[in-house]
């Protein structure tokens, strides 16, 4: 049996931990991270047939049954899952459509997965009907855009219009835009429902006054995702107080989807 720890998934996923909680989107146990692998990823790491406990998921996710996955554990700090990725990660197999997770390494110490698993676990299922590709999906509390959703319109598509406004790279790396939810408490199913319901049509979902979900095919595309938009988000807090004397507009948006052979999501340009 290979050494789990030097698996490329774990590797990539302490690396990521890591660099967020240095980007400062994850202080404390704040944020969450869930990356879906296939057996053949995982099997050369795990002793055949072992489980060391069934964890209730309270939720059902039939899309998902036999799916693993490498998750971040409730209450643990990104800042330590270098130092101690057992106690702070696990690899959990959903079965009994979804309703169980059969832990199979991790969570070292009586642990958990985190109390989002229900919103990551929709997520995944949301992203999957739409990109057959999708595997990660992550939460965290980006300064930023944290910040923007105290002073900006919550409406999609004005969010959308200046987050795109704000940096040139914008509309190409989320043509689709972003969705926002409204102030909803968190660790829920229904925050969990509604979040993968917005995830049906943009991997980005903003949690006003709390953080962003981003959903993608690798951990680095989504954190790169989620970095292109706290950018931008970092810009309009610079500028939002000051005269604004040139912008990104419209038709300049319209120059880049054909430059780019993107499609800006419909009826969020002029
Ligand atoms: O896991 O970020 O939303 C801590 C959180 C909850
Ligand atoms: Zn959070």
């Amino acid at each position: 049996m290979k050494d789990i720890l030097n698996a490329p998934f774990m590797v990539e996923m302490t690396r990521t931990t890591t660099n967020m909680y240095q980007q400062g989107w994850d202080e404390r146990n704040g944020g969450n991270i869930s990356l879906m692998l296939e057996r053949e990823q995982v099997e050369d790491y795990l002793e055949r047939g072992k489980v060391l406990r069934a964890i209730p998921t309270g939720f059902s996710a039939p899309e998902l049954e036999g799916k693993y996955f490498l998750v971040t554990g409730t209450g643990k700090y990104f800042k330590n899952v270098r130092y101690e990725p057992e106690e702070d990660l696990g690899l959990v197999r959903l079965t009994d459509g979804g309703a169980q997770a059969q832990l199979l390494w991790g969570f070292a110490g009586g642990g958990s997965f985190t109390s989002e698993f229900p919103a990551h676990m929709m997520s995944h299922a949301a992203r999957l009907k739409v990109d057959a590709g999708n595997r990660v999906v992550m939460h965290c509390h980006p300064v930023n855009l944290l910040a923007m959703t105290y002073v900006h319109d919550l409406d999609e598509r004005a969010f959308t219009r200046t987050l795109w406004q704000m940096s040139t790279e914008c509309l190409v790396v989320f043509p689709e835009g972003v969705n926002v939810l409204p102030w909803m408490l968190c660790g829920t199913a229904e925050i969990g429902r509604v979040t993968a319901e917005k995830m049906g049509t943009a991997r980005l979902v903003v949690w006003a006054q709390h953080g962003i979900y981003g959903a993608g095919g690798s951990l680095d595309e989504t954190f790169g995702l989620i970095e292109t938009a706290e950018k931008a988000a970092e810009v309009y807090l610079k500028i939002a107080h000051l005269p604004r004397r040139n912008t990104i507009t419209d038709e300049q948006l319209h120059l880049l989807e054909q430059r780019f052979n993107v499609k800006a999501r419909p009826g969020f340009l002029d």
